[in-house]
């Protein structure tokens, strides 16, 4: 949904927020190779990786303290693009940040760690634009590409809820994404 959640300026300051309480850190793959996105969560779990594996944590490992809340203006931004893909019943309990500098990406994923696949992935670009990259089932092939400018929303879900998906670096300039799902 081109614009939809603009404008973008009101984010600025909430994740200003969120990240002074869990900032933005580099995680790790189970592999142990590090992500070049940095990334922060807020909401009642929060994702995480590291030699443990791929998961949704309660707190916040860095501090031992709860994630900071989902904003209400998230919420309903995120409910609103979700009832307009016609997922009337999206209720999200977590929204993983994203921030990409110069030259970070996002190889081809799944986002599988959540436990009800009818719940769609709510996905919000702010910042610098980048080309998201849409595998479908398989990881491999060459991806329809989308290029995301800031206020740009994406819906997915169905039998597209387990599709591969990537990111491109940022084309100059800071990239931030909110992802919105539904974890347990
Ligand atoms: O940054 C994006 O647009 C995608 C992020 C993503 O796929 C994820 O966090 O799982
Ligand atoms: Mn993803």
């Amino acid at each position: 949904m081109r614009g939809f959640g603009a404008p973008t300026e009101r984010y600025d300051a909430a994740i200003a927020a969120l990240t002074e309480v869990s900032p933005f850190r580099q995680l790790y793959t189970p592999g142990g190779r590090p992500m070049s996105a940095f990334q922060s969560s807020c909401g009642d779990c929060g994702w995480y990786s590291d030699a443990r594996g791929y998961r949704y944590e309660s707190l916040d490992p860095l501090s031992g303290a709860p994630w900071p809340p989902m904003p209400d203006f998230f919420v309903a931004l995120a409910r609103e693009a979700a009832a307009r893909a016609g997922y009337t019943d999206f209720e999200p309990d977590t929204c993983l940040l994203n921030r990409y500098v110069t030259g970070a990406r996002m190889g081809a994923h799944r986002d599988a760690d959540e436990r009800d696949f009818t719940q769609p992935i709510v996905s919000v670009s702010l910042g610098a634009p980048a080309t998201f990259l849409w595998y479908g089932a398989a990881r491999k092939g060459s991806p329809i590409r989308i290029r995301l400018e800031p206020g740009d929303v994406l819906v997915w879900g169905r039998s597209a809820r387990r599709g591969y998906h990537g990111v491109q670096p940022p084309e100059g300039g800071t990239r931030f994404n909110l992802t919105f799902r539904r974890a347990r």
